[in-house]
């Protein structure tokens, strides 16, 4: 499957907003692997089709990880919206082609994180942040300068008001994963 064959598919799964999100991510990825250096086409591909897996209920996302064999931890039960990342990989995989693992894992990690990310990881996960059709976030401006300037920064950045931005909501929403990411970027920082 070519990708404009898959921007078709997936035109037809996401509402509107979420498939003009996907764009942004699309050619926000795209400029971000031309600056850092990464493969521009794995980030064309990985940005298209980060959120493949989010137009289904809490529920379905729950049954589906279950049906495929996917691992649902406590804080993902509690908060199934995580799952889009992990199911969102094995649907690219499954119905969409998609067979790199690279882009594979940065489509399951671009929520969270993880730490030591791979370059694509990070661009997917700024990406998805700072992309042009997403409402305001604070600081924005400054962040998406971190993003081309120095992105190690701007994951810190990223993670920092991601997790008060939770812990302001409630803390039993917080993935683990948010954490060992935001404190693996912060203790390595250049
Ligand atoms: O799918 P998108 O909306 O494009 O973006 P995303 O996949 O980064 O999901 C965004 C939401 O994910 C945002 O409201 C913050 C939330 N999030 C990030 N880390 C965690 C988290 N939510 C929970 N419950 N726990 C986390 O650790
Ligand atoms: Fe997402
Ligand atoms: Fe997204």
């Amino acid at each position: 499957m070519d990708r404009l064959e898959m921007k078709e598919k997936l035109s037809k799964k996401l509402p509107a907003k979420r498939f003009e999100h996907s764009l942004g991510v699309e050619y926000t990825a795209s400029c971000l692997a031309m600056v850092h250096g990464a493969d521009v086409e794995k980030a064309l591909i990985a940005g298209l089709l980060h959120d493949c897996a989010k137009w289904l209920g809490s529920t379905e996302k729950i049954e589906k990880c279950k049906k495929h064999g996917l691992m649902v931890s406590e804080v993902e039960r509690n908060n199934p919206e995580l799952l889009h990342a992990k199911l969102g990989a094995h649907y690219a995989k499954t119905k969409y082609g998609i067979s790199d693992d690279e882009i594979l894992s940065a489509i399951t990690y671009h929520t969270t994180g993880r730490p030591n990310m791979s370059l694509l990881d990070k661009i997917i996960f700024v990406a998805d942040y700072i992309e042009p059709n997403r409402r305001p976030l604070p600081e924005i401006e400054e962040i998406r300068k971190e993003a081309f300037a120095d992105i190690d920064k701007c994951i810190i950045h990223i993670l920092k008001n991601t997790l008060s931005f939770l812990d302001n909501s409630s803390s039993d929403m917080t993935d683990k994963m948010t954490i060992d990411t935001y404190n693996y970027y912060v203790n390595n920082a250049k």
